[in-house]
Order: structure tokens, then sequence, then C-alpha cells
């Protein structure tokens, strides 16, 4: 590094100092916390972002939201070229560097990493940041903060996205580095492009069939709610209407993550909706889950993440099989796609089961879509959802230049036919559904054209299969990362002892599963339990929190 790159770097950063008494984590989906500790945390991972477009010499992506937790929080994290997740082995310099106590320090551990990572700060290689917010009152503060960190770096630029959802800029990352537009315009119409061929592609049969048209959108009233509206203009769509889109409070009592967790109908829904198929979307737009009411019922039916999953790879399997019927076995073997699915242990038990039944590859691993993402990319078609409603499917880039073989050969040979169809269709799925990351959006309008290409009800889709009981609980400890979990975080390692109180609670009730672990979002330990019956779900929730409170501590303690 040289003295001038090192003076720029001492200069800006003592602009920004890192709040008194608080330990930063990388955690599940980057660094969370109250907005007002996360200055100097915004500033420092614009730096890492420059200095992983430096690396990589591509394109990376700095989003500022909080997702799913409450409007006085707010987080950062980086996109990697890919458009996926930041790689995690960068996670531990993204935590020494947050947790630097000063400036000198903080150059300090930039040089050496510099160093290690081989990274040129004094070429001419130059950078670019994409960066993006959502529409918490902290975002534009934090934005400018963010910038500084880029501009820390010599030759690197930081582009001001504006307000987009989480998705949107992990797509636009990846456009970039694809040499394509990566603007708002060019994502909804890639969007509503192959949203419209999937309809083309929908069967007669089915179009008549489909009676219930209305989706009502509950937009968590943070940056979802927005886009989808413009989505809705440029598909000339009447039958979505939006609600929660903007004039409340963000993620109270309404949003993906509340309307899963609590299972109760979200602010500014009533018995008018009684029946009708609805869709909520959290804070920044990257989760999704259905739902819909039930007369003279507070609760709601929840249609998850797993049936979401569940209804891809239904009509995946279904285009595939279309596919390579009556093929010359030795001319498919090479377009017999390999496909998978990825859940974490809050999978519906019966979920599982269920993709088990359909002949599917079933791989676990812990929460976080970083580690859900990479198993997918694993396989030739992969999808993955956490039962939270964030997921996606991926293709892989050779399946999807078969694909495109096969499709031109089809459209001279037999155009129209139906082995021709899925092929279209599958390629439009692979357009529409966004390859970066986790998409609310994009995942709504893929239900949308599953549901018209089955002609199916959400009554219908949520036949499927018949949820195990659960309950999901949440206790505020004095330090959560004194949990530490092994086998897709189903076992407590430590504290030890810990697991045999838990599996002897367990042990008292009939198809019981529990299990815990530290959130990497949020200040506490989350405690999930399955049972055969909603009391003794709630009851074995119940005794395991009590439990992890006692040996634990609670914060206050
Ligand atoms: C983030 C992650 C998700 C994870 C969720 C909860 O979602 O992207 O993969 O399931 O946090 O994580 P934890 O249980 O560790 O708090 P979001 O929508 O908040 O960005």
């Amino acid at each position: 590094m040289n003295d001038e790159q090192r003076s720029l770097l001492l200069e800006l950063s003592s602009r920004f100092s890192p709040p008194q008494g608080v330990k930063l984590s990388y955690g599940t989906a980057g660094f969370r916390a109250d907005a007002s500790l996360l200055e100097s945390t915004v500033y420092r991972v614009g730096i890492l972002a420059a200095l992983r477009s430096l690396k990589t010499g591509a394109v990376t992506g700095l989003m500022i939201t909080a997702s799913h937790n409450q409007i006085s929080d707010n987080g950062v994290k980086v996109a990697d070229p890919s458009g996926g997740m930041l790689t995690q082995h960068w996670e531990p310099f993204a935590d020494s560097i947050a947790n630097a106590p000063d400036s000198s320090s903080l150059v300090q551990l930039i040089e050496a990493f510099v160093k290690k990572e081989n990274i040129l700060l004094d070429g001419k290689d130059v950078a670019e940041v994409l960066l993006g917010r959502d529409t918490r009152p902290s975002g534009s503060s934090l934005l400018e903060a963010a910038k500084q960190g880029v501009a820390s770096i010599a030759r690197a630029t930081a582009v001001d996205m504006g307000v987009v959802t989480t998705p949107q800029l992990h797509w636009m990352v990846r456009a970039k580095n694809k040499c394509m537009e990566a603007s708002e315009p060019n994502y909804y119409a890639q969007l509503s492009g192959s949203f419209r061929c999937l309809l083309e592609l929908v069967p007669q049969g089915s179009l008549t069939s489909s009676t219930d048209d209305k989706l009502v959108v509950d937009g968590s009233d943070g940056v979802g709610g927005e886009k989808l509206e413009t989505l809705k203009s440029m598909l000339n769509d009447t039958t979505i209407e939006v609600r929660n889109s903007g004039n409340g409070v963000l993620n109270d009592g309404v949003g993906a993550d509340y309307v899963q967790k609590e299972k109760v109908v979200p602010r500014g829904f009533d018995t008018a909706d009684v029946g009708l198929r609805c869709a909520s979307l959290d804070g920044d737009a990257d989760r999704l889950v259905y739902f819909f009411l039930e007369p003279n019922n507070t609760r709601i039916q929840l249609v998850d993440g797993d049936k979401i999953m569940a209804l891809f790879a239904l009509f995946i399997q279904e285009q595939l099989s279309v596919l390579n019927k009556n093929e010359d076995l030795t001319v498919s073997r090479s377009h017999q796609a390999r496909i998978g699915v990825v859940q974490t242990a809050y999978a519906n038990g019966a979920s599982t089961q269920y993709l088990k039944h359909l002949g599917l590859e079933v791989v676990f691993t812990p929460t976080g879509v970083k580690h859900l993402h990479e198993k997918a990319a694993e396989f030739d078609i992969g999808i993955y959802f956490e039962a939270n409603g964030h997921g996606t499917i991926l293709f892989s880039e050779t399946y999807i230049s078969c694909l495109e073989d096969m499709n031109n050969d089809l459209q001279s040979t037999s155009r129209g036919s139906e082995r021709h169809k899925a092929a279209s269709r599958l390629l439009s799925v692979g357009k529409l559904i966004n390859q970066a990351v986790g998409d609310a959006l994009s995942g709504l309008l893929l239900v949308e054209a599953i549901l018209k290409h089955f002609g199916w009800s959400i009554h219908r889709w949520n036949e499927l299969y018949h949820d195990l009981p659960s309950r999901q609980l949440k206790v505020k400890v004095a330090d959560r990362y004194a949990v530490v979990t092994a086998n897709a975080e189903t076992v407590v390692v430590k504290p030890l002892g810990l697991q045999e109180v838990i599996d002897a609670e367990i042990a008292k009730y009939n198809h019981g599963r529990c299990f815990i672990r530290p959130s990497g979002t949020e200040d506490v330990v989350r405690v999930y339990a399955e049972a055969n019956t909603q009391e003794s779900a709630d009851a074995l929730a119940n005794s395991v929190a009590k439990l992890v409170e006692q040996i634990l501590g609670s914060s206050s303690a």
C-alpha cells in the first residue's frame, strides 16, 4: 500500500468511529443492529466491497437493509460478482475490520489482508460497487457512509442504484458482470417478458378451470409493494391488489416474517378477504409466503416456502418428464437433468416426506441463503427454499445451453409440440426466477404462472400435503453465541449437556422434533418444535424455551 492510499484510508476512516462495547458479526445475512450503531460498519463494508471488486476484477454490490427486522434496525451486506452472497471465506475479514477499535488498527488489518489475498492497491485496476438501500429512514445517511468507504480505495467508484429490493440489487450485479444493462427497467422487462411467455404456454383446459383470479399482496410496508405496482403496470395486470405498500410502519404486524411465524391475519386484511389468494412479502422483498383467511378465524392457513418449493418441484418435474418422453436413451443421457432440493431444519417434516415421495434428492444445510444457494448450485436444476419463504431455482449454465440447443432443434423439427413447449417453459422459468438470490417478486410471478398452468386454486395447492403442527419461539439470553450447533443445526454441541435435556423433552411427545440455534440477524436464540398436535408442539417449544433461558441466563442477567 503506498503512502497516498494509506493517508486516504486514515483520513476518511477517522470520520467513522466504531461504537464502544458492541461486538459486530457478519451473521446469517450481513451485519444487523440498531441503525444508530452502524455508520462505521457500513463505511468499512464499503471498503470491503471495493476490495472484493479489485480482487475479482468485476463489479460487486452493497445493500443497506435489515430485511425482516424492526424499522429501527438496519444492516449491510455484500453481493459477490455472481450476484450471490459474499464468499464465506471473506466473512472473518468483515468481522475483524468491523470490530477494529481505531483507524490505525483498521489500516493494519487491510494491509495484511490485501497482501494475503494478493490484491494490488497500487496497480492500475479499477473497482466498481453498486449500492442499494431499502426504505428505512436510516438508509440515506448510511448510504453516504458506504460511499465514503468505497471512496477510501483509490480508483474505486460507487454507483448509487437508489431504493431497490435486495434481490434487484443482486440481480443488477449479476447482470452488469454479464455485460447486460443493470437497470430496474431491464429487470422488469426480463420478469414481465418471461412471465408472458409462461402464460402463453398455459394449456387451454387449465385456463378455463382456474376460477379465483384475484391476488391480494401484503407489501410489509416496505420497498416491495411499490416495486410490485410498477411490475403490475408493465404487465397491464388488474388482478393483483397491493396493500401495506409503505404508509404504515415497516414489518409491524405485516409481512412475510410476521405471517409465517405468528400465523395470524396481517394488518390491512379482514373478513372481506376470506377465501381469497393472498401473499406477503418481507421488508426488502426477498421472502414470499402465501396464505388465505378462513371464515370466523383470526388465524390463517399458511402456504409457506416449503409449499412454494413443492409447487415449483412438481412443475419442473412435469416439464422434464415431457421433455424426456420417447427420447432415444443414448441421446437423452446428456439431457437428463440432475435435480435436487435444498431445505433447512425449519422445513416442516411433512414437506420433506412429500418431496422424497416425488423421488427428489433432498439435502439439508444450516440456515442462511448463502448455505442453501451454494448447495443448490451443485445440481443441474437446484431448488432451494427456507420455510420462511426465501428461495429460488438455480439452473446450471451447462444445462441452460443444453436446453437452448434442444429448444432450437425442436423449433425446427416439431415446433409447437408438447416437448417443444416443455423446453420453452423451462427456459422461461430460468429467465423469470432470479438466478442470483431468492426474490419475492419473481417468485410470486412464477407461483401465479404455475397455478394457472395446473388450473389450481390456492386451496388445491395447499392440499398437496398437510403440515405437521409446529411452533417457533425466540428467547432473549445473555449471550446467544454460547450456543454452538452441528449437523445442519439439529444438534447442540455447546453448552455441554443442553442437547440431552432437549432430547428428554422431545421424548415426551408423539412425533416430537425440536432444535435451537442462535439467530444470525436478531439478538435471540430461536426454538423450533414440531409434534402431532398443535398443543403438543406449543408445549414442547415452551418447555425447551424455558430450559434455554434457565441454562443460558436471560438477557438482563
Ligand atoms: C435472512 C437470511 C435468511 C434467514 C433469515 C433468518 O433473511 O437471508 O436466510 O433465514 O435471515 O436468519 P436467522 O434465523 O439467523 O435470524 P432476511 O429476510 O432477514 O434477510
